[in-house]
Formats: C-alpha cells, structure tokens, sequence
C-alpha cells in the first residue's frame, strides 16, 4: 500500500493520529503537498460522504473521519501556504450563519493561501455582521462564503446585503462556494465569483482579484 492508501484508509477509519502519520510521511518523501490533499485527504472525505449516502456511514462516523482529516490538514498547511511568500491579496472567509460545516471552507481557505493570498478565517456561523465587521476591519480584497445546507444557502445572499448597506460592497469581491450552490445560484443572489471545488477557487480568486 502507498502512502497516500495509508492516508485515504486513515480518514476514513477516524484515525487522526495514523492520518498525521501517512501525511508527515508522505511530505517526508517529497509528495507535492496539492498531491496529498487531493488524492489523500479529499478523495478520501468523498468515499466518507458516499459511505453516509449508501447508508453505511452515520453523523458519529463522518464526524470522526471529519476530525482525522482536520487532523491531517493542520499538519499539511504550512507545507501548502510555503510555496508562495508573496500575499497576491487578502481573503476573510467563513461559513455562513446556522452552518457548521467547515471542512471545504479549511480546503478552499488552505488552496487560497498556497495560491498565495493571506486568509483571515472567520470559522463556522458566521452572520452576515460578522463579515462586515471583518471586512471593515480587515479590508480584504475578496469575502468567501461557505455553505453546505440547503437552510444555510440564503445566509449569503443576507451577507451580500449586508454588505451593501454598509457601504463595502463595492471594495470587495464576493466568492461564494458549497456542495448545495450553482453557477445560477451565485449570479441570482449576486456574488461576482462562484467555485465548485478548492482548487477552482484559488484559481478564480486570483482572476477576480487581479
Ligand atoms: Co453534514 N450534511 N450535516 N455533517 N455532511 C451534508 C452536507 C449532507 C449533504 C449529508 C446528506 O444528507 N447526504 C446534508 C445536507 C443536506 C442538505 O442541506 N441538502 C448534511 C446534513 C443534513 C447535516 C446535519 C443537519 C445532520 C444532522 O444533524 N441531522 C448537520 C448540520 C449541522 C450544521 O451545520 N448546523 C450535519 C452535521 C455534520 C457533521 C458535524 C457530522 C460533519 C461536519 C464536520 C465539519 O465540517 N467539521 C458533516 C459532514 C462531514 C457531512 C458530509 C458527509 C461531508 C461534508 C464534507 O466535509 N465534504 C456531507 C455529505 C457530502 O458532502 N457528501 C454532509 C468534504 C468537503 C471537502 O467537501 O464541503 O462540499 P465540501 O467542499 C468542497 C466544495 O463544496 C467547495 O470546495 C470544497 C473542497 O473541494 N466549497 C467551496 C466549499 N465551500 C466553498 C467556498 C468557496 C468555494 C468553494 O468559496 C468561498
């Protein structure tokens, strides 16, 4: 078995310690870090959610290889955000408020900064106020919005509008990203970029932004 078995069997037995163990490995025999997370650490969170779809996995179980994988993603993260030094600009990210979902959002925020932007992360529910409170704060150049349920989807459409009242939304791009959305979705509610991955995301971040 590979290195990257090993890690794929790790997160998907919720073993956080052999899951840290196959990704120090893995970066310890030159595994380009975009490698490891994509055939390692996201292609084994889709089997978890195919596992939960057939009825074989229940929320304790995706909940456990969720923290595995988190496991293994805290460790990769600097190895991503070292290949680029330079900041290309600024994101605050967040999952929208009533969602608590974050595994994407820590991808997508993860891809971002080894794309080379520097990442304000909000974490998980986060209210519209919330994001105009990190924006005035922080002046980004991009707000990204996650959401995984269908409830939580309209929570983005009350932060672009929150956004507006208070002025900002001219200063930022709004990217807005999640299993549930669409390409129709993002332009509907008025977000200027969509993303269906964490890898699309880096990429049309930085054409947003540049
Ligand atoms: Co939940 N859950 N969950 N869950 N969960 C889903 C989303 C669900 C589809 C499962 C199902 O029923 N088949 C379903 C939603 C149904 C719906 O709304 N249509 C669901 C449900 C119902 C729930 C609860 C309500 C269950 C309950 O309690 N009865 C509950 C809600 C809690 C809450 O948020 N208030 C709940 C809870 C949980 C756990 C806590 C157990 C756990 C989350 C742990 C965590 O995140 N820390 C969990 C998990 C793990 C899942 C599944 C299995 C996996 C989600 C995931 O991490 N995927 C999911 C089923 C599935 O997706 N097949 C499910 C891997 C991740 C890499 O993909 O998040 O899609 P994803 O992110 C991708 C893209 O979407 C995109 O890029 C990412 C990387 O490529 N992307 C962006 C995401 N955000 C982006 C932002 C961007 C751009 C791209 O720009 C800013």
């Amino acid at each position: 078995m590979s290195v990257l078995d090993d890690l794929r069997r790790g997160v998907i037995d919720g073993n956080a310690l052999g899951v840290q163990d196959s990704v120090k490995q893995a970066i310890g025999e030159g595994l380009p870090p975009d490698k490891i997370l994509n055939e390692g650490l996201i292609s084994a969170m889709a089997e978890v959610g195919r596992l939960f779809e057939n009825g074989e996995y229940f929320v304790p179980e995706m909940l456990i290889a969720a923290r595995a994988m988190k496991a293994g993603l805290g460790l990769l993260r600097p190895h991503l955000a070292a290949a680029n030094v330079r900041a290309l600009g600024k994101v605050v990210i967040g999952t929208v408020q009533g969602d608590l979902h974050d595994i994407g959002k820590n991808l997508v925020g993860m891809m971002l900064e080894g794309a080379g932007f520097e990442v304000i992360d909000l974490g998980t529910d986060v209210s519209p106020n919330k994001f105009v409170d990190a924006v005035k704060e922080h002046q980004p150049n991009l707000v990204g919005c996650s959401a995984l349920l269908t409830t939580t989807m309209p929570r983005m459409k009350a932060t672009i509008e929150a956004l507006k009242e208070a002025g900002l939304r001219e200063r930022v791009k709004v990217m807005v990203g999640g299993a549930p959305l669409t390409d129709k979705y993002a332009s509907e509610i008025g977000a200027d970029v969509y993303a269906p991955d964490a890898s699309s995301a880096a990429t049309r971040a930085k054409q947003a932004i540049l």
